[in-house]
């Protein structure tokens, strides 16, 4: 038996204790070591049960997704759950913390199952690109229903002990140490003479309507595959007979280990928990954080310090007049009484939020005791200057001054200090209280502990957090305004912007590029060309059709015009019959003869014009690890999830491939597809982005 589990005699009851921290995954070792527990239970004379426990924080978290990707070894989890269930001896799970995939397939193959009031049971294989693979496709079911079962194994979501009682997955929700707990129940069902009970052996559940299911699901999923997928698994279980459903999920779970959505998702997986993880601060303790003083109180400083008052922080917000003031309290209030409806948070908790937590003043002075302060002014860099020359004479010794612009010099920026060491940018995405990407902008002379702290204020806000360099735009605007300006070429050339904004749609975004742009103000890109243009390559492409419809104010969703015309109160608009005239105005005048793109030609430039930017992006040091662009992206572009992120895309590809494209397009307009030096170098050496990556956790 391996060390991973512990075997200890209670009377007639053996108790398994599952030891892998630090969440029990079932790895080779705890599988085998499962099932010669198992043998050696049976071979126990007296031994009449058996309890299932696991140490530590979890029952067990599922299946070891590091063992993925490689051949599997013996025993197979399918086998060894079917071999738990078989047993001559009384089975019990006593389940506490999580009891995710594989971990609740092992739970089902038990005859009993017991579970802590805060225990949570899941099936979240989806959100892998899989589908349960050790029988839950087909035990749940009988247990729960066709409808019940999907619901859990589609969403990937998990639920909470007493739902899962309700539903009929656990028997009993009991409070108290799991092994005791456990012990006791198998104690009570032996004395009430108490059988076996294999949930392979309960009736089918009826059938359902599967093929509209099956298509509201793939619909659902936005190009997802794997939770239609489970819809078809679990249809077979109330068609065959159990041991023919069982080899139909099989086969269904490995043919999704072979595809390319199963990789870009656990590629996500792994990397959303090492993007905050950077070697460089091993060690590094944070500054303190108990108050936060925010800079302007417009949609991004309500936003923030809404997230900061969820998060348990005090807050004090400046406006520049007592109107303004009034109005930054209403939109925080407002925010937060979103939260209450939602049943986020209680009354009385709003109550404290808005009465105590939060204070709005038009008085500097009122920072001098903030522990960190993020400005949230008008992206200008004198209106910025003069802010942090007011927070460097206020803001006590040692408090952290971050600045939330999104493209400005945050060097230049800190200059304007007498501290240039405290200055850091904390880009947050709009609205801040939601969006889930914090960029950290690491500048010149940012101290280590003020970088630790950026990263500790984006836990505490449940961020994701990504270390960025500074340039213009950092790592996602500076990515974003490339793959957008790919888009316009394609316009310029003859595709539409409704088929661009449909081929990527199509590819997974949540929207396209220029229903994004409605959404957030075509007055945005109008000021970042008029921005750029004195210092514009000659070679630059730039099309200004859409200048017109600016210059007569309609600046998308928020005046009712733009690429689409939106009817009052809807967001979803209908195609804008002014732009197509408006594009072949100026095509006529460039002389472009307009010519047709597939769609997947659409997606193909679209992401080569992504990937070559994200390369230069990380090649120049501006993001350290190509999964810091792929976090990037997921949590603040709407990339498709599933995809893994613009640079493992790239991998699944091929970087020769990508590379190929990219040389081609250059023939056209070589100024703009210049190939980043780092995917040369990458592709020649027949190497990936991943190993990258891997090269950085060494
Ligand atoms: C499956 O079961 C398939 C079967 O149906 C069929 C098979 C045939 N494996 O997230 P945390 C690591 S598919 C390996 O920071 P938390 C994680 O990487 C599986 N490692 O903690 C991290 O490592 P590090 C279905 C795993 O408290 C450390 O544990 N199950 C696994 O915020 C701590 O994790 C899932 O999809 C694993 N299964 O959250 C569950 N799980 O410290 C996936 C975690 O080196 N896991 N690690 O960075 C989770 O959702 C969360 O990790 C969990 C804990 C809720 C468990």
């Amino acid at each position: 038996m391996t060390d991973k589990i512990a075997y200890t005699r209670h009377d007639d009851i053996a108790v398994l204790r599952i030891q892998n921290p630090p969440v029990n995954a079932l790895s080779q070792a705890v599988r085998q070591g499962l099932w010669d527990a198992m043998e050696r239970a049976e071979a126990d004379a007296g031994v009449k049960a058996v309890v299932i426990v696991g140490e530590g924080r979890a029952f067990i978290a599922g299946a070891d997704i590091t063992e993925f990707g490689k051949p599997p070894t013996e025993p197979y989890l399918p086998i060894l759950c079917n071999r738990i269930e078989a047993s001559p001896l009384l089975v019990v799970a006593s389940m506490h913390g999580v009891s995710l995939g594989g971990g609740l397939e092992v739970a089902l193959s038990a005859h009993y199952r017991i579970a802590q009031p805060s225990a949570k049971v899941g099936l979240p294989e989806v959100n892998l690109g899989l589908i349960p693979g050790a029988g839950a496709t087909q035990r749940l079911p009988r247990l729960t229903g066709a409808e019940k079962a999907l619901e859990m194994i589609t969403s990937g979501a998990p639920i909470k002990a007493e739902a899962a009682r309700d539903l009929g997955i656990l028997d009993r929700v009991a409070e108290g140490d799991p092994e005791a707990v456990g012990l006791a129940y198998a104690a009570e069902l032996l004395a009430d003479g108490a059988t076996r009970r294999p949930v392979s052996e309960l009736p089918p559940a009826d059938a359902i309507d599967w093929d509209a299911t099956y298509d509201a699901v793939l619909a659902k999923g936005r190009g997802q595959i794997s939770p239609a997928t489970a819809v078809r698994a679990v249809q077979v279980a109330t068609e065959l007979p159990f041991e023919q459903g069982l080899q139909k999920e099989r086969d269904l779970f490995m043919e999704l280990m072979q595809t390319d959505q199963r990789q870009g998702m656990i590629h996500a997986f792994f990397s959303e928990r090492a993007v905050s993880n950077l070697p460089e601060l091993k060690g590094v303790e944070p500054r303190s954080l108990n108050t936060i003083g925010v800079i302007g109180g417009g949609t991004m400083g309500a936003g923030i310090a809404t997230a900061a008052l969820l998060a348990g922080m005090d807050v004090v917000l400046i406006e520049m007049k007592p109107e303004a003031a009034r109005a930054a309290h209403e939109r925080i209030s407002g925010n937060l009484s979103g939260a209450l409806k939602r049943g986020k948070i209680s009354q009385d908790k709003f109550d404290t939020l808005t009465e105590k937590a939060l204070t709005v003043s038009t008085d500097y002075d009122s920072l001098s005791d903030v522990d960190l302060v993020v400005e949230a002014v008008f992206e200008n860099m004198d209106v910025k200057k003069e802010v942090f020359a007011k927070l460097d004479s206020v803001c006590k010794p040692g408090c952290v001054l971050a600045t939330n612009t999104s493209y400005l010099d945050v060097n230049e920026i800190a200059a304007a200090t007498s501290r240039p060491a405290d200055v850091i940018g904390l880009h947050f995405f709009s609205p801040a209280h939601i969006m889930k990407l914090l960029e950290v902008v690491v500048a010149e002379k940012t101290a280590k502990d003020v970088v630790a702290t950026g990263f500790a204020l984006g836990k505490a806000l449940g961020k994701i957090s990504v270390r960025a360099g500074v340039c213009d735009g950092f790592i996602g605007n500076r990515i974003l305004a490339t793959y957008r300006t790919a888009a316009d070429h394609m316009v310029l050339d003859g595709a539409s912007p409704y088929q661009i904004d449909k081929a990527l749609v199509d590819f997974g975004f949540a929207m396209g590029p220029f229903a994004v742009a409605d959404l957030a103000g075509l007055d945005i890109g109008w000021m970042t060309r008029k921005r750029k243009a004195p210092d514009r390559h000659p070679d630059e492409r730039v099309p200004t059709y859409i200048d017109k419809l600016c210059e007569e104010g309609h600046f998308g969703q928020k005046t009712g015009e733009g690429y689409y015309i939106y009817a009052a109160g809807k967001r979803a608009g209908v195609p804008n019959p002014k732009i197509a005239e408006l594009i072949a105005a100026e095509q006529a005048e460039l002389g472009i003869t307009p010519r047709p793109f597939t769609d997947e030609d659409i997606v193909r430039r679209y992401m080569c014009a992504m990937v070559n930017e994200a390369a230069k992006v990380v090649g120049e040091g501006i993001a350290r690890r190509p999964l810091d662009v792929d976090m990037t992206l997921l949590f603040g572009y709407g990339f498709p999830r599933y995809w893994g992120g613009p640079m493992k895309w790239a991998d699944i590809q091929g970087l020769p491939s990508v590379l190929a494209d990219i040389q081609r397009y250059a023939q056209d307009d070589a100024w703009f597809w210049q190939p980043a030096p780092l995917l040369e170098d990458l592709a020649a050496q027949g190497r990936t982005f991943d190993d990258l990556n891997k090269d950085a956790a060494k």
